[in-house]
Parts: structure tokens; sequence; C-alpha cells
């Protein structure tokens, strides 16, 4: 795109360069630069052009991405060409993560590093290690309440041991994942420390009034994300006599994007992280981050606009790293977060996938696959060049973000089936024997989120302690039904640690003070690696999880059609215990996989006629990748074992 407008600035600005900078060898810089500046001005225009210091900002925005240019290793700059050149190559099925704890997966940073054998030994060449920089103790909210944007936590590790995480994974092609907390901060952040202290530049990195009038006009619209512990969005301040912006927790201050300052510091960081080994960035809560009054203050279209900027600047520094935006929000409003359009209005690439999260509870809760089939045919199709990240667990609760819609459309009252569904897994429902704990119940609203590891939600925990066989093969099976799924969907799978040796909860949080009202402690484990040995010994849950997943990752990695390349297409089989669709190889569509997953505690049968009816075996025979066999079959139906599913491929 040239537009004189913006050329003639870019060139003014490169004019302006400070000397240090021009002096260097910024060809591909520039290249880059030249690329992709008319929408960064355009962007940055948009947000801030109303600004009298709007051209000072902008220079700054360049001399910032320049600057990180100039820092970015050699090695990773040879990286960016790389990928540049094999664009799509994050979609392939070659990906598998995990997100941990570095602190309850290894003790620290440099007992991560030690443990890399163990994600080769599962098959994960993707690792999210979560928030890793310095927090204060107490206040930290699991990390994403950052008071050091640059200083890795000292309970953590150091600089050095990161490098050492890096070096270790990029050896064995593991990609690297860190958070980046976008929209707030500690109140223990020097920024906010400054704000305190009374430097009005500081102040003006967040949102503060003096009384209660725009905090009031702003409450009307606005839920509350936190309503047991940190009720409001807005938190007096004694010394600064206002009231700070406090969407999350009390302590957790908003960052004010409408000030291009805080934009260009963010990014900033987020550069220095991708220079420090970050192979993708995860953009923790990236729906928050624009405030409007009368609005939810979520999704805004700046919010939008900002991840596009982010990304477009990203592209000129460090175009070989990813962003997957934790956006947990209704379904249609996720996949907004992959942009508008690949090539001129890209956010994210990788998106959390917490519609598919939240209807696989409910399949498995119902034993029905109606609202997982109505819930997907009603999720908005993604951007190419974009993926899913799909999971089960993760640190956070399970929030039951449907569309009513199409709750209704399968005939539940949506405020009923969500309680039904809570109720469920904290085994209030009978027969249930599920073990989760509620997380945020908000009187007012009447809603609830569900906390607890994944073993135990699936009943494994409660079936271990009565000792019932029958019980524990139906949780193992549960568990590895639900991990069948998000291998096999589309897009990377992201197992969550402890859940690959069937960890149950862990109710120590409950003791001590600063944790005791967070119930999502329940599922951040300590891992016991004692325990964790039992993955070789057979007859174990530890090996039965463990084995049965490391077995599904080879094979996924194996099978093309498991690339992400909108390559699905849904499969009514009549049987509604059963969800089902087929994946194709997008450039040999004959080569495809059918799932099919049964969620019910009972065997189920299909007529061969459906699959035919798919297209599926018409002109050979299948069979089933996991197992290798042929699939059980009975008086021309297939027979689903309870809870477990097929890969069938023909030949
Ligand atoms: C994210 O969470 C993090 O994953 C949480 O661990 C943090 O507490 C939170 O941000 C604040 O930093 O913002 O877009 O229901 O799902 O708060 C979604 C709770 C988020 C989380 C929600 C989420």
């Amino acid at each position: 795109m040239y537009e004189q407008i913006s050329h003639s600035l870019l060139n003014q600005i490169l004019d302006d360069l400070k000397p240090e900078i021009r002096s260097q060898d910024l060809r591909h810089f520039y290249t880059r630069l030249g690329a992709n500046f008319y929408a960064i001005h355009n962007l940055f225009h948009h947000l801030y052009g109303r600004r009298d210091d709007f051209q000072a900002q902008m220079l700054k925005l360049v001399e910032t991405l320049a600057r990180q240019y100039i820092q970015r290793p050699d090695a990773l700059k040879m990286l960016d060409i790389e990928r540049e050149n094999d664009h799509n190559w994050f979609l392939s099925q070659q990906w598998v993560g995990m997100a941990l704890y570095s602190a309850g997966f290894a003790d620290n940073l440099a007992g991560v590093a030690d443990k890399t054998p163990y994600f080769q030994e599962l098959g994960v060449n993707l690792v999210h290690i979560m928030p890793i920089l310095e927090c204060p103790t107490g206040k930290s909210d699991g990390g994403y309440a950052v008071s050091n944007f640059r200083q890795i936590d000292d309970r953590v590790g150091t600089l050095e041991d990161l490098q050492r995480v890096s070096s270790e994974f990029r050896k064995r092609d593991i990609l690297l994942t860190l958070d980046v907390v976008l929209n707030h901060t500690s109140n223990e952040h020097q920024w906010a420390k400054r704000a305190i202290a009374g430097e009005q530049k500081y102040q003006d990195y967040y949102y503060m009034f003096d009384n209660r009038e725009i905090p009031d006009m702003f409450e009307q619209s606005m839920p509350e994300i936190f309503p047991e512990t940190a009720p409001g969005n807005f938190t007096w301040n004694e010394t600064l006599q206002k009231w700070v912006m406090t969407v999350f927790n009390d302590y957790q201050w908003d960052l004010n994007y409408s000030n291009p300052t805080v934009f260009i510091e963010m990014l900033d960081v987020i550069l220095f992280w991708i220079n420090q080994g970050a192979d993708v960035v995860r953009l923790d809560a990236v729906a928050f981050i624009w405030k409007k009054m009368g609005t939810i203050c979520q999704n805004e279209r700046e919010a939008h606009l900002l991840l596009q900027l982010m990304k477009d600047c990203c592209q000129v520094t460090a175009p070989g790293a990813l962003f997957i935006a934790e956006a947990i929000v209704a379904p249609v409003e996720i996949t907004k977060y992959f942009g508008e359009d690949a090539i001129i209005a890209k956010e994210c690439e990788i998106a959390y996938n917490a519609t598919l999260m939240a209807l696989l509870w409910d399949a498995l809760a119902t034993r029905n696959c109606r609202l997982l089939y109505q819930g997907l045919k009603s999720l908005p199709d993604k951007l190419e060049r974009a993926t899913w990240l799909n999971y089960v667990r993760c640190h956070d609760d399970i929030g039951l973000g449907f569309d009513d819609n199409d709750v209704r459309q399968v005939d539940y009252e949506p405020n009923a089936h969500r309680r039904f569904l809570v109720d469920f897994y904290t085994g209030q429902f009978k027969d249930s024997i599920a073990s989760g704990v509620p997380f945020m119940r908000n009187d007012k609203t009447g809603d609830a989120r569900i906390a607890g590891s994944l073993a135990s939600l699936v009943g494994l925990e409660t079936a271990v302690k009565t000792g019932d066989q029958k019980a524990i093969d139906i949780a193992l099976n549960k568990i590895i039904l639900m991990h069948s799924m998000i291998f096999s969907f589309g897009g990377i799978p992201l197992l969550y640690y402890g859940d690959e040796i069937a960890t149950f909860n862990d109710y120590s949080y409950l003791d001590q003070p600063d944790k005791a009202n967070d119930s999502r402690w329940i599922h951040r484990p300590k891992i016991d690696w004692l325990r964790a040995e039992s993955r070789n010994k057979q007859g174990t849950v530890e090996h039965g999880v463990f084995s049965a997943l490391k077995k599904m990752i080879a094979i996924r990695k194996e099978t093309s059609a498991f690339a992400d390349f909108n390559n699905r297409q849904l499969v009514d089989t009549t049987n509604p215990h059963v969800f089902s669709f087929i994946r194709y190889d997008h450039n040999r569509p004959s080569e495809r996989v059918l799932v099919i997953c049964n969620f019910s505690e009972q065997p189920q049968r299909i007529e061969m006629a459906k699959l035919s009816a798919a297209g599926f075996g018409i002109y050979g025979q299948v069979y089933d990748l996991y197992s290798g066999k042929r699939p059980t079959q009975f008086d021309n139906q297939l027979v689903i074992q309870p809870c477990l599913f097929y890969w069938l491929s023909e030949f």
C-alpha cells in the first residue's frame, strides 16, 4: 500500500532517527517497516491522532521498534526469516503444547530446564511457562499482578535461567511461550508507586478519579470479574485520594491505553521478551484493554485496533513471533481476536478455544452432544493463517460461556442448565462423583464458575478413594476422550501440567491465607515426581493416562489431516451421545480421518450406513489409527466403548 501522507511522515521519521540507530545495518528492518508503515500509521493515528504530540509519539514508536531490532540476537533474526518464508509453520499438526507453573512443575526455571527430557518423552514441543515476572508476595494473582515487567521473580529464577531454558528448548525444537500481562500492573509497580507519589505522568498511565461520579457511571454497565473477592471495578486509594480502576483484584490497576506512552511501553515489554527467546507471547486479558463508558468494557473496537497495531509493530521487529489471545469471552467475540483479515487487519495468530472447552465439559456432564454440535455450528469461521489453542483444563476456572441462544436451541433453559453443570461438577448433583468446587459465585446474578483438576472433575479422585474399579476405568476413559478431542479437532492442543499423570485436586491452598479465597489454586498443583514415576508402571492410573496421551500425540504428529487448514466437517451420526467429524488433508483431500467420540457411559452404536452416507469407508476397509485395529462392528453397526473414541482411517 502506497500513500503519500504516511510515506512523507516515514521519510521524516527516518531523518529524525537518532544517529546510533541510523548507523546500524537495518536492511531487513527498513523493508519490513516500509511494508507495514501505512497500517501502523493509520492505526496509531486512529487511536492517538488528535493529540498535539502525535508526531513525536510516532517517532518514539519507530525508535522503539528499531532499538529492539538492533538488540535482537542474530540467531533469532535468522529464525524470523525462516518463518517468513514458511508462514504457515504453526498450523502444522506437529505442535503439541503444555502450560505449567515453573514452581509447581519443577520448583523454578532451572528445574524446568532440567526437566526438558520429560516434554520430549511425552511429545510436547510448545511449553507455556506461566508468569515468571516479579510480583508482590501474597498479592500476586498467580503471577498476573506484575510489579516489574523486566525482572524475573527471585522465587522463579534469573534471566540466565531463562536463557538456559530457551537454549535447551531451541536445541530440541520446543517453542517457548511467555506471558505479557497487558491489561494491568500490580499496585506495587514503579509506575503505580510514582503515581501514588504524585507524578502526573504516571497517574496518566492509569484510570483515576477524584470522586464517584465517573466510576458510578462505568459501574452501571460493567460486570464484576471477581465478585466474591473483588466486588466493583474501582478501588479507593487513601494516599492518592482517588478512585483507581481495578477490574480484576483491587491490587491490579488497569492500564490506560488511551495514553500512547502506555502503548509504547507495553510494546517494548513484548519485544523485550521476544528478544529473550519467546517464540510465542500469551497476551493476557486482551478483551479488557479498552474502556468505554456505557459498555461492558470488553471487546471494544479499539481493543482490536490496539492488537492490530501491536501485531504490525512486531511484524517489523520480530516477524517470527506469534501472539496468543487470551480472550475468554462470548463465542462470537473470540474469533474476532484473530483479526478481520490475515493481511490487512491481523491480530493474534492463536486464540484460546474457550468455546470448545466449555462445550466439552457440557457433553461429558449431560452425556450427550446436542449443545456441542449446536455451539460449534454457530462458531464463526476463523481467519486463515490463524489457529485455535484447544484445551481441556488450564490454570483458570471453567466458565460456562455458551451462547444462550445455542442453549435454548437445544431445549435447555440457560440459567437452569448452567446451575446443573455447576452442581454436577461440584458433586452436588445426584450420582455425580465429580469433586470440583465453585469459583466466584455471584449472588447478584446467580452466576458461578467451576474449579478443580481434570482428574477430580471426571470423578477419578472419588473413584480411587472408594476403590471402585469400574468407576476408575470410566474416569480414565473420560480423561483420554477429552484429550482425543483436542488432539484431533484442529489447532494446537494445550495440555495442562499434571493432567498427563491424572493429578488430583490440591487442597493445601485452603491453609494459605493469601490463596484460600481463590479456589483456582485447587488445580495449580505441585508435581509429585515420585508419583510421576508410576507413569512407567502398567496398571497405575498415571500409566493409563500418560501412555495414552503419549500415543495419541505420536499419532497426531504423523497424521497430516490433523493440521489446521479449515479442513473439518461435522458429521451427524443421529446418535445424540456420539460426536463425530471428518478431518482431511488439505493437499490430498482423499486422506481422511473420521473422529467418533462417545460421551456416554454406555456403549453406543452407529449404523455403518451413516458412515457411508458421510462418504466414509465406501471403497475400502476402515481401521482405527489409535488401536491399529479394525473397529468393533456388530450387526452392521459400529460399536464405541463407553467414553472412548475412534480415529478411523481408510485403507
Ligand atoms: C486472566 O484471566 C488470567 O488467566 C487469570 O489467571 C488472571 O487472574 C486474570 O486474567 C487477570 O490477570 O482475563 O480474558 O475467569 O478466565 O479473568 C479472560 C477468570 C481473563 C479468567 C479471566 C481471564
